[in-house]
């Protein structure tokens, strides 16, 4: 049942890796040696033929290839450890088929939208300031994004991928006045204090 995390310091695999934490799934974290470009050698290359992490192994699964279940893109790797390691879509009712699509909502958005609005945000300031506008009406700190659908619903990989995201204004727009947006700065305040958050975050 082996996992094996690729990643490398100071990169995205640290979102994959708080939610192993998190959940307390046992992994084992491969860290590449990205200054010498490890990453764009092989072996790597036959993980993630686009040479980035993180990349992820599941030795409980068997790919197309008749080997161990290769995974790129963070937001995949969330959507499976979800379903498999996590069991966050369990039972057969719609609850569970409804948050497995909210999910992937909200992996989607926080990779394909609230990243591309930080990181571009010099040179588009009125769309971060759009998203995050209405990501602060969405948000209530202390509860998952999915609350709601059927019953307790606990820390999720939608709340990982989008609290993750946020937790990099901090560091990549620290200039940026948050108070505007109370629960966005409450969110990021919570995430910094979780312990599993701070093991993700530290190098290996
Ligand atoms: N959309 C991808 C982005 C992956 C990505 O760009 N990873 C960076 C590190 S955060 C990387 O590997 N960069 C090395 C390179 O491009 O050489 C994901 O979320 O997994």
């Amino acid at each position: 049942m082996t996992l094996t995390l690729y990643g490398g310091p100071r990169t995205r695999a640290s979102i994959v890796r708080w939610y192993l934490e998190e959940k307390a799934i046992p992994y084992t974290l491969h860290s590449l040696d990205m200054q010498a470009g490890e990453h764009r050698q092989e072996p790597f290359l036959h993980i993630n033929p686009f040479g980035k992490v993180p990349a992820l192994v599941d030795h409980a699964f068997t790919g197309a290839d008749g080997e161990p279940l290769r995974l790129f893109e963070s937001g995949a790797i969330l959507m499976h450890l979800a379903e498999h390691r996590g069991r966050e879509f369990e039972g057969s009712g719609a609850d569970a088929a409804v948050r497995r699509s909210l999910t992937a909502q909200w992996v989607l958005f926080a990779n394909a939208t609230l990243a591309p609005a930080l990181f571009l945000a010099e040179s588009r300031p009125e769309e971060l300031h759009r998203i995050l506008t209405a990501l602060d009406s969405l948000l209530v700190p202390g509860l998952s994004l999915l609350a709601g659908v059927g019953g307790e619903v606990p820390w999720g990989a939608a709340d990982c991928a989008v609290q993750a995201t946020l937790a990099y204004i901090p560091l990549f727009l620290p200039r940026l006045d948050l108070s505007p947006w109370q629960a966005i700065g409450a969110t990021i305040a919570a995430t910094g204090s979780r312990a599993a958050f701070r093991r993700a975050m530290d190098q290996p």
